[in-house]
């Protein structure tokens, strides 16, 4: 059994539609517990600087404009395989394409406005981790 944290962010479009209690709920569900949240409004460096992969793709100045359009809730997020089993939580980034029962088949508007981020890695999860909390911000759940 491997306890893994994920990172994740309940993106601008489902905070504007009060979906942050139906997403979180949807962690708990799965097993996934929190150890760290906030609420936070992107500036455009700090969302460039958490998307750098994506700079050179077409969309990246897009996803940047959507990412600081409203507040965002980021939380840390600990269970068994976390990373792994976040990501089949959320569903493929193209909610057209995600199965059924997933965050994003279930609350997505569109591949650009798909209400959830989820690390993709180990080492992704660490730098966006560390990329918004301190180690102190990160409570030890029994
Ligand atoms: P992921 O969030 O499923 O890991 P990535 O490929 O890392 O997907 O893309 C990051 C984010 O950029 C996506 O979640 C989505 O919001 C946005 N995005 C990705 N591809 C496109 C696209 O082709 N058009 C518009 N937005 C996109």
């Amino acid at each position: 059994m491997t306890i893994e944290k994920t990172f994740s962010i309940v993106k601008p479009d489902a905070v504007k539609r009060n979906l942050i209690g139906a997403i979180y709920q949807r962690f708990e569900n799965a097993g996934l517990k929190i150890v760290a949240s906030k609420m936070v409004h992107l500036d455009a460096t700090k969302a460039q600087g958490f998307y750098a992969e994506h700079e050179e793709k077409p969309f990246f100045n897009e996803l940047v404009e959507f990412m600081t359009s409203g507040p965002v809730m980021v939380q840390v997020l600990e269970g068994e395989n976390a990373i792994y089993s976040y990501r089949e939580l959320m569903g493929k980034t193209n909610p057209e394409d995600a199965a059924c029962g997933t965050i994003r088949s279930d609350f997505a508007l569109s591949m650009r406005y798909n209400s959830v981020h989820g690390s993709d890695s180990p080492e992704s999860a660490a730098r966006e981790i560390a990329y918004f909390f301190t180690e102190d911000e990160i409570c030890p759940r029994d």
